[in-house]
């Protein structure tokens, strides 16, 4: 089994923990922008290889792995919920990143005051879901963590004045799977 992707995405490290809790080898490629490009139809990280099976989008990634594990993915709809608040945050945080590394800058372009308020009005209904991070986390609470710790990674948002999405991060920094695959400084 191959996992392609980069040390630093957080579609990639929550691909990574799951892995890491499972018994089945596996191994990590990586894969630049243009290696995504050339190799998976998303042009994304992460993708997946298992012999036939190409699996383009963490999402299904994480339901594969689970399903080959015997664990629950998202066993509520409550942590649906938390799990795809969190990615749309994520995916939104990462557009606005790209685009700005691109030399679009954010005022200038409605579309994108949409995307930083999505931002904002996401982590604070994150904060009132007041999701925890249990001593053997669900996937709700690990992406809610991946999204969390990339923000402060590369310093794209603020969240110290939300005290239970700060709950989450610091207490996620105390489990190993999570510290284990910590981006790159
Ligand atoms: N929905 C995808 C999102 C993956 C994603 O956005 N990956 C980023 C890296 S963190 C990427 O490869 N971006 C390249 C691009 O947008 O061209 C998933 O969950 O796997």
């Amino acid at each position: 089994m191959q996992l392609f992707g980069s040390l630093t995405s957080p579609y990639v490290r929550h691909c990574r923990i799951a892995l890491n809790q499972g018994e089945r080898p596996w191994t990590m490629e990586i894969a630049d922008y243009a290696f995504s490009g050339a190799n998976s139809p998303t042009k994304k990280v992460p993708f997946l290889k298992d012999g036939a099976l190409l699996l383009s989008d963490s999402t299904a990634i994480l339901a594969e792995v689970r399903q080959q594990q015997g664990r629950d993915f998202l066993a509520s709809t409550r942590d649906w919920e938390i799990y795809c608040t969190a990615s749309t945050a994520l995916d939104t945080a990462i557009n606005i990143y790209l685009l700005e590394q691109n030399g679009v800058v954010a005022e200038h372009v409605p579309y994108l005051a949409r995307q930083a308020d999505r931002l904002s009005s996401c982590l604070d209904y994150l904060e009132s879901l007041d999701v925890g991070f249990d001593a053997s986390p669900t996937d709700a609470q690990i992406r809610l963590a991946c999204f969390l710790g990339w923000g402060q990674f590369r310093r794209r948002f603020e969240f110290s004045n939300h005290i239970s999405l700060t709950s989450v991060c610091n207490k996620a920094n105390q489990w190993s799977a999570f510290t284990e695959t910590a981006p790159p400084t």
